[in-house]
């Protein structure tokens, strides 16, 4: 069976890898259509050796569409998402426009596939930062319950989009020319320096993008108990997060036990030769599925708590992959169309 298969948001970085991803992936697409805001249409994108033509998305967009993969930002979604669900196809969003609310299951396929199950017409993608950490932490946390996450991340220009991955460039040359580097894009220079992440901060001092790491986990354990603290921070990197995470456990969990867990993890490869010091880059990340994972070592300071260090490209396995595994997830359990029982929030069992 073939399926046929809407881009929103087809001209942007996360657009661009989604098109790459169908055909890698050789995804059983009957018919693609591309769709983009009107600013964005009129241009061709080639796939599989075809030229299509980017529309500009209309009422008459998502009519004989089975899957609408959406990567055009939250405005973008919230006008279009309840259309195409009304035309009978299934939206699989990156934006954050629906991912908190209870209807919308919001899947990581290595973590919670069956929460895709009770889809009422959209499934939300999680925020980049909490898929690569998800993919990592969740294999631990079925084996020891985790309790407490602190997180440090270190993202790359990519999140903040194309345009700022062409900025950091600039920057970086004119400060090689010895000028000053402008931010048109980007809020602040990011060549040569980095800047705590600047999305809208709330009452307690934590942006949105930190928030995000927080709630996103919890609706993604489906595990209101677990706690969550993040620090954001963008960094002079062009397309693969990084993180830096501590996680505490009820009871505690060896290096050895931890790592003989990731070592057969879905979507994760350690990468880790302490005698090279050699671990987690962006730059081994980027281009690349695999949630790469190293530093695994006991936190010192606390006989419950491990440190480990992850790379993750942002714009593959933190937004187009996961996307493209969640539509192979629904074909191959025939979970395409909206269950008539209405959604139920799935239940996880952690063995402690
Ligand atoms: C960022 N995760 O990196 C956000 C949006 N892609 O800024």
């Amino acid at each position: 069976k073939t399926y046929r298969v809407a881009i929103l948001g087809a001209t942007g970085a996360v657009g661009a890898e989604l098109l790459d991803l169908l055909a890698s992936r050789n995804f059983p697409v009957a018919d693609l259509k591309l769709l983009a805001s009107s600013r964005s249409a009129g241009r061709s994108l080639q796939f599989q050796g075809e030229k299509i033509e980017v529309e500009s998305v209309n009422d008459r967009s998502f009519s004989n569409i089975d899957i609408v993969l959406a990567s055009a930002g939250g405005s973008i979604s919230k006008a279009w998402a309840a259309k195409a669900v009304a035309d009978g196809a299934v939206v699989i969003d990156n934006s954050s426009a629906f991912r908190m609310e209870p209807h919308v299951p919001l899947v990581v396929p290595e973590v919670n596939p069956q929460a895709a199950a009770s889809h009422q017409g959209i499934i939300a993608n999680p925020n980049c930062t909490t898929i690569l950490m998800s993919v990592a932490v969740w294999p631990l946390h079925q084996v020891k319950r985790v309790q407490r996450i602190v997180v440090a991340t270190y993202q790359s220009a990519s999140g903040a989009g194309a345009r700022a991955m062409e900025e950091v460039k600039i920057q970086a040359q004119a400060i090689l020319n010895g000028e000053t580097p402008t931010a048109e894009i980007l809020p602040y220079p990011l060549a040569f320096n980095l800047f705590p992440h600047n999305s809208p901060l709330n009452e307690l001092g934590y942006c949105e993008e930190e928030m995000k790491m927080v709630n996103e986990t919890r609706k993604i354990f489906n595990d209101q108990s677990i706690r969550v603290t993040a620090t954001c921070v963008r960094v002079p990197v062009l397309r693969a997060h990084s993180e830096a995470i501590n996680l505490e456990f009820e009871t505690p969990m060896s290096v050895q036990e931890a790592k003989e867990i990731l070592n057969k993890a879905p979507g994760v490869q350690i990468v880790e030769d302490w005698k090279a010091n050699h671990f987690p880059m962006p730059i081994e990340a980027t281009g690349r599925d695999p949630v790469l994972v190293g530093r695994i070592r006991q936190d010192i300071s606390h006989s419950h708590s491990l440190e480990l260090w992850l790379c993750g490209d942002q714009i593959r396995k933190g937004a187009a992959l996961n996307a493209v595994q969640i539509a192979e997830l629904l074909i191959e359990k025939d979970w395409l169309q909206p269950p008539t029982s209405g959604y139920q929030q799935p239940v996880t069992i952690v063995k402690s």
